[in-house]
């Protein structure tokens, strides 16, 4: 006979109505050295006042390890790990699995205890994209996985990943002064690509800190859920990106408002738009790419050219996508055609 899996109870954090409800409490706090406006460093932040004091949350190597964790000193006030580039996913599941085992044999008090395994786009998409897709396999574990993504390797100094946007300039992809050699791929759509291919995954969501209340509340929600929980967060950084970091809100702003980072959630198994996502996915127009793109040095190489097919490539996002702006799939039309029928056939059957 099988045995049923035990699955530990997960802290009931109801979401906060208004950011006059939000604790007062800071868990990550002063003493950092992240630089001026790094929206990382927000995200850590909120991530950690969203989670509450019973807490533990791991960190891979990257930006908010190096800078948040001087020798002998940090700015965490709850207990924190630091696990090497690219084992978010095998980090989140052992220290899981290790408060599971003490819980049983009753070393420490039974209780729901926060984890939460957070890494870079470098750590996450590209180096550790099969621990965190493992890790989202174990639905008897819980735990969060929120990958930061700063679209670059930052912390050394800004190299390319698969996050970084096309045309972007990084230590690794200059855009060439003799010759034109811009860097051509498009970036990874990783959020879409975990919820489609992990059915016992609960909760995947993107957010973005520009807009606080609402990313704490689906910090909060991944962790009530419980099992393994997926967060994805697109971070504008002031020094990768080129800009003055006084603009870091705006143009988290931008980045939805232009379409080019929808905001989304899939609870069990069902894809919700939400915020400004959502009046978009309704309909709502969507502002020129060309904003968002002008306002950062590492695009300013662009011709009209590359503008143009930064929003083509978006508008296919929006207008051709399974789901728009989310599953980057096309059906084809002997499918359409399979299906339509059967909602006919479907629909006269009733
Ligand atoms: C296995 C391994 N390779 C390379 C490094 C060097 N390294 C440290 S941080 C880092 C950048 C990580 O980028 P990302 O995960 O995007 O985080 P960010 O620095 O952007 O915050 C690299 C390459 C390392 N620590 N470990
Ligand atoms: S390089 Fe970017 S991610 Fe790293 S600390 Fe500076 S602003 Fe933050
Ligand atoms: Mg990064």
């Amino acid at each position: 006979m099988t045995k049923a899996l035990t699955v530990l109870p997960t802290q009931n954090l109801e979401p906060f109505k208004g950011v006059k409800k939000i604790a007062l409490e800071e868990y990550f706090t002063s003493g950092h050295r992240t630089c001026q406006g790094c929206e990382s460093a927000l995200v850590m932040k909120l991530m950690a006042k969203a989670a509450g004091p019973r807490t533990v949350i791991l960190g891979a190597t990257g930006c908010m390890y190096v800078a948040n964790t001087t020798y002998y000193s940090t700015s965490w006030v709850v207990p924190w790990m630091h696990t090497q580039l690219g084992a978010a996913g095998s980090a989140a599941v052992g220290t899981a699995a290790g408060l599971k085992a003490l819980m049983r044999k009753n070393r420490i008090k039974q209780e729901p205890i926060n984890v939460i395994a957070f890494c870079g786009d470098g750590g996450g998409a590209d180096m550790g994209l099969s621990s965190i897709s493992a890790a989202l396999t174990y639905p008897e574990y819980n735990f969060l996985i929120l990958m930061y993504d700063n679209e670059s390797y930052a912390n050394t100094d800004i190299q390319l990943s698969s996050m970084t946007p096309y045309g972007a300039n990084t230590t690794f992809s200059p855009p060439g002064k003799a010759r034109r050699i811009l860097h051509k791929r498009w970036k990874k759509n990783v959020a879409g690509m975990l919820a489609a291919g992990h059915p016992e995954c609960r909760y995947v969501a993107t957010v973005d800190a520009s807009y606080a209340l609402e990313m704490m509340n689906r910090v909060r929600k991944a962790l009530t859920i419980g099992g393994p929980t997926f967060i994805h967060s697109l971070d504008p950084c002031p020094k990768g990106w080129d800009y003055d970091p006084i603009q870091s809100h705006d143009l988290g702003e931008l980045a939805v408002e232009t379409g080019v980072w929808p905001l989304f959630e899939v609870e069990d198994g069902v894809l919700k738009f939400y915020g400004k996502s959502k009046s978009i996915a309704q309909g709502r127009k969507r502002k020129p790419v060309r904003e968002y793109l002008l306002r950062q040095g590492r695009f300013a190489h662009f011709t009209d050219e590359d503008i143009e097919y930064f929003q083509k490539k978006i508008d296919q996002m929006w207008e051709r996508w399974l789901i728009p702006g989310a599953v980057c799939i096309a059906m084809s039309d002997d499918i359409k055609k399979a299906l339509a029928k059967s909602e006919v056939e479907l629909a006269t059957a009733n």
